[in-house]
């Protein structure tokens, strides 16, 4: 160890204690991996402040001595944006101890915690008020609200909610000189110049290491309908699509779609799931709440099905007939990304497109990727009510996963390009992180990202907040 990192973690076990400064192998081991594996990092190492002031006591002692941060949540992303390089000069700024529900106002209809709150923890407790937080993902167990807030996450109910931005009223948060920059604010309209907050929500800890968060809540639902419907392409997906917003207005909240090969991959690892429509192509699984405990939701959404039944637009559907049974659907859904990392790595594209693009662009990325690779396998799903596709390939069946990796920058170029010309999105709810730095180079307009790098130089001055993520 050399005489400035001894300084250094004398520095900030000064500030924090002994036992939040970790630096022996076993214990900084679980931060230096993101979780699909694809990423190891190194740290001087790992810190576990716990509140906001420690955070900004780590920033100041850090910035003094130019030595890089990377903020961590629960470690769920996807693009590897929480895992420090290989250069092993970053500490780890862990907020898994900060995880206070700091106040729940029920009239404003906020709810304001710390940053290292998982997920479920805010679900619980706006349930508990009679309210509701809607964002939901399958990692909602163990992701925290500073790393939903740093993704601007997305899900599974964006489609009626919108994504993390739209939740977040105000933020606090550490600059990179140290200071605690205080932006809790619990108003729907604040006209007060530029919405500063917004900067911190999706840049991924490179301008700020976010705190703590007043989010919003909303009235929690009585009724809930789970449906699954199947059909012979996305086109068909998309009308019905159409039928439901027509028959339910915002009480549709999710409309999710999965590819047979898709459905299939989250059963062969799940085989205790059910198989309710087997034997089709394409399928979708929407939820609709309705916050009116009288309402007939189920008859509305059984005659919207009917309806679409009636005209082909889907050749089956099943409804949940109990919250077990709906589970279950859902669980159908949520695990396929689970399964595909137990299948070997596999090329990701989160994206989002026009939905009015979205059949076209499927049918002909499909075939150049069926043409380049012969038999790889296209595990394409997510939230197509808000235009957002996981458009995944993966290795033929009994390929080595590990050796198609190696096509990943002409994978990219054949779902990226079609992408760009169909006006869509090459990170629609992921971030960029390490994983899509190069693609979102190639991508953005060179004065997009000459202003990104102007608002980061004015943050950042010193480039110690997440270097070498989203920005090369
Ligand atoms: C989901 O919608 C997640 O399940 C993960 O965003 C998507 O693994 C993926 O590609
Ligand atoms: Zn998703």
């Amino acid at each position: 160890m050399t005489n400035s990192t001894a300084t250094l973690l004398a520095d900030l076990a000064g500030a924090l204690g002994d036992a939040q400064v970790l630096t022996a192998a076993a214990d900084v081991e679980p931060y230096l991996v993101d979780q699909r594996g694809r990423y190891r990092g190194a740290a001087r190492a790992v810190v576990r402040p716990a509140d906001a002031s420690q955070v900004s006591a780590v920033v100041r002692i850090c910035a003094a001595a130019g030595v890089p941060l990377v903020a961590q949540g629960g470690n769920t992303g996807m693009c590897g944006a929480a895992t420090p390089d290989a250069s092993g000069t970053a500490v780890v700024v862990s907020l898994a101890r900060m995880r206070r529900i700091r106040a729940l106002d029920p009239d404003n209809a906020t709810i304001t915690v710390d940053a290292g709150t998982t997920l479920a923890d805010v679900q619980r407790a706006a349930t508990g008020a009679g309210l509701m937080f809607p964002l939901s993902l399958a990692s909602e167990g163990s992701c925290t609200i500073g790393g939903n807030i740093s993704t601007n996450a997305g899900g599974t109910a964006v489609l009626r909610y919108g994504n993390m931005r739209e939740l977040v009223l105000g933020i606090e948060a550490v600059l990179a000189d140290g200071r605690v920059w205080n932006g809790l604010r619990g108003l729907r309209k604040d006209n007060t110049g530029y919405d500063l907050k917004q900067l911190f929500i999706g840049s991924e800890g490179t301008l700020g290491i976010v705190t703590a968060a007043v989010l919003k809540l909303f009235p929690a639902p009585r009724m809930r309908v789970t449906a699954m419907a199947a059909m012979q392409d996305v086109t068909h997906a998309l009308r019905l699509l159409h039928r439901m917003k027509q028959s339910l207005g915002d009480r549709l909240v999710g409309f999710e779609l999965m590819s047979a090969v898709a459905l299939a991959l989250s059963r062969a690892h799940h085989p205790e799931l059910p198989d309710p429509l087997p034997g089709h192509p394409w399928y979708v699984l929407l939820q609709a709440d309705d916050s009116a405990a009288a309402a007939p939701l189920a008859a509305e959404v059984e005659a919207a099905l009917a309806g679409a039944a009636e005209d082909r637009d889907i050749a089956d559907a099943t409804l949940a007939q109990s919250q077990d049974q709906a589970a279950r659907l859902w669980a159908l859904r949520e695990n396929i990304s689970e399964a595909q990392r137990r299948e070997g790595p596999n090329i990701k594209h989160d994206i989002a497109l026009p939905l009015s693009a979205i059949p076209a662009f499927i049918e002909s990325t499909a075939s150049a990727l069926t043409d380049a690779f012969p038999g790889s396998r296209l595990v394409v799903f997510g939230h197509l009510g808000d235009g957002n596709l996981h458009y995944n390939v993966a290795a033929p069946v009994g390929g080595s996963g590990a050796a198609f990796m190696d096509n990943t920058s002409r994978v990219n170029r054949i779902v990226h390009d079609r992408v760009a010309v169909a006006g869509g999105s090459i990170s629609a709810e992921h971030g960029i992180g390490q994983l899509k730095r190069e693609e979102l180079a190639h991508y953005k307009p060179a004065l997009d990202i000459e202003l990104m790098r102007r608002v980061k130089a004015a943050l950042d001055p010193q480039g110690l907040l997440n270097p070498g993520k989203v920005l090369a």
